[in-house]
């Protein structure tokens, strides 16, 4: 059976039954959920609001730490006039291996907390009446889970998790849940490349249908007028004048694929695209062969008491700010976001930076920090990383291209954060998982992974696999603080000329410096917003130092929650903006530079 996971929308043919809401919910401290059969429905629970994180809405912390099982339940009606089609139960993401059991038959488990997935329910499913949707979730986590981390068991036999990672391993169903009614002969999947030529655009496109019937493409432009047509399910098609999607200037066509039985209407689908191209050249990004320069965040879905759940109130706020202070782009560290993330961007022009979940390839209880510190523990040493967590991260990568790759924002691909790419050991992953994503990918965007502050030029053995050269550079904070911060300059430049010999392009994904809302100090201490903007200026310094320096994204856009410690005061504090989405004082210094630096800023 075809797996139609493409975005759930409404068609003459297609229909969605959206389950969002208050689901029943429940822990499974004792583990005895499989044996008692909650797969046909939990006898005690509590209402829990779906999509959203479980751990912020308890006022107890067992609760809010919870390691292991939780269950959902909730009951769909379907109406009869869906019989006949097909019918798929839809998940934006379950954090983070999901079981899935519709009227007590197990439809479905799904490895990993960041991607959507679905299941076919054509022969369990009632009609014009209610069915029963039952989730088993888990969220430890492992070598070979995606984040990676472990778990540890305490003296009174509660389990926690420990992340290799600096984020709190919020866990839920994080993103919406949708029944998706298709017709028996449909469209699966389409795949699109683009040509620039002249004033024209050539669009190379690739449809797949689970039927033979013939396949039709109607483009129209924003005035909702037909721009090309095309027939076929593979084919290229004109667009003379082309308005291309440029970086804060998008323009977006309706692609409307159809298959149609002579005149007779069988399927059809249609999303809005954006046209441009995206390449590498010498030390130089282009899109639609201009050079630009991106300046953003590094970013996290994470919000207020639903944690990791998808908040559109949240996402528009978080454009509005980005587009105040004059950004163009996000990396989507460190997961693949939400699919209305990446809608948004490409509506507002934003470039994207898609990072798979691949973070925490340290074995450390706080990567960052232990990794900073130069202890390396030889991730890619570990045989079973090799044969487990490989091809499950190449399963990711595939899954997560496949998803994204219609996106006008999607400009590079992130395959990793902070891996220890210091080792021999790690690089036939890294060349494997490489390779992949340029097979994957149809439009050959570049390719990066997040270096971190060990990995320095000769020391790193995998850098030479990316188009462009992302680090993660802490001089200032986590090296040479304070009054150091003049050792701190001197060193990072020393490190960014050796870089820069390398010809490639160069992206600053995350500087930042931890800063307490509202602490102020002259002169400046670390903590306080003085410092803050003290440090961001010292940093740009040295990226305007280097011609082969083609953006900057401060870590972090917002403060975000972390598990708790002592290097983190209830989270993470390098946001330039609060949490709650206020401005720290950094927030109009950024404005300042990025609003006077232009597109095409060292060309
Ligand atoms: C990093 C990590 C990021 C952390 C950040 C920090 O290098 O990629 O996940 O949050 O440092 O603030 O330490």
């Amino acid at each position: 059976m075809a797996n139609k996971l493409l975005y759930p929308r409404f068609s003459p043919t297609r229909r969605i039954i959206n389950m969002d809401g208050m689901w029943r919910f429940s822990f499974d401290y004792d583990n005895q959920g499989d044996a008692a059969n909650w797969k046909d429905g939990l006898k005690d629970y509590v209402l829990i609001p779906v999509p959203a994180s479980f751990n912020d809405f308890f006022t107890d912390k067992e609760s809010r730490e919870y390691t292991g099982d939780v269950w959902y339940e909730t009951d769909v009606f379907v109406p009869k006039e869906l019989s006949g089609n097909d019918l798929d139960i839809r998940f934006g993401s379950a954090t983070h291996d999901a079981t899935v059991y519709v009227n007590g038959v197990e439809v479905a488990f799904h490895k990993g907390g960041f991607l959507p997935f679905n299941a076919n329910i054509n022969d369990l499913v009632k009609y014009d009446t209610f069915n029963k949707v039952v989730v088993k979730l888990n969220n430890e986590l492992s070598l070979e889970s995606i984040p990676c981390g472990s778990v540890i068991s305490l003296s009174n036999g509660r389990k926690m998790a420990k992340p290799y990672f600096d984020f709190y391993n919020y866990s839920g169903i994080h993103r919406s849940v949708n029944l998706v009614s298709t017709p028996k002969e449909s469209i699966v999947d389409y795949t699109l490349n683009y040509i620039l030529d002249g004033n024209d655009a050539r669009v190379e496109y690739s449809v797949e249908t689970t039927g033979e019937n013939q396949v039709y493409i109607t483009m129209y432009d924003e005035d909702n007028q037909v721009v090309a047509e095309g027939q076929g399910k593979e084919n290229v098609i004109v667009i003379n004048n082309v308005k291309l999607w440029n970086v804060l200037d998008a323009y977006l066509y309706k692609f409307k694929i159809q298959i149609k039985d002579n005149d007779k209407l069988i399927d059809e689908y249609q999303e809005e695209i954006g046209i441009r191209t995206v390449e590498v050249k010498g030390t130089r990004l282009y899109i639609n062969n201009k050079p630009v320069y991106l300046k953003g965040y590094g970013k996290h879905e994470d919000s207020e008491l639903l944690g990791r759940g998808h908040n559109p109130h949240m996402l528009k706020r978080d454009f509005e700010l980005m587009k105040w202070n004059g950004a163009n782009s996000f990396r989507t560290s460190h997961y693949p976001y939400a699919e209305e993330v990446y809608q948004m961007a490409d509506r507002e022009g934003f470039v994207v930076i898609d990072e798979t979940p691949a973070v925490g390839m340290w074995i450390s209880i706080n990567n960052f920090f232990t990794a900073s510190k130069g202890v390396s523990d030889k991730y890619f040493d570990n045989p079973i990383v090799h044969e487990r967590t490989k091809p499950y991260h190449m399963q990711v990568i595939r899954d997560y291209i496949n998803r994204d790759k219609n996106h006008a924002c999607v400009c590079i691909w992130s395959l990793l954060n902070e891996p220890d790419s210091t080792s021999e050991s790690a690089v036939s992953y890294f060349e494997d998982i490489f390779k992949l994503a340029h097979e994957v990918d149809v439009q050959k965007r570049p390719r990066t992974f997040a270096n971190v502050m060990v990995a320095k030029p000769g020391i790193c053995k995998c850098s030479h696999l990316c188009d462009i050269i992302s680090l993660n550079r802490y001089f200032g904070w986590y090296v040479n603080g304070g009054y150091e911060m003049v050792d701190g300059k001197k060193a990072f430049m020393e490190e960014m000329a050796d870089w820069a010999k390398m010809g490639k392009p160069i992206l600053m994904t995350e500087y930042g410096a931890d800063t307490y809302a509202g602490e102020h100090k002259l002169p400046s201490v670390m903590w306080s917003e003085d410092y803050q903007m003290e440090y961001l200026e010292m940093q740009h310094e040295v990226f305007d130092s280097f011609d082969s320096v083609i953006g900057e994204q401060v870590w972090n856009f917002a403060d975000f929650q972390t598990t708790e410690g002592i290097m983190r005061v209830n989270g993470n504090k390098k946001g330039i903006f609060t949490r709650n989405r206020q401005p720290k004082a950094a927030a109009y210094l950024l404005k300042q530079r990025w609003e006077s630096l232009p597109l095409d800023y060292k060309n």
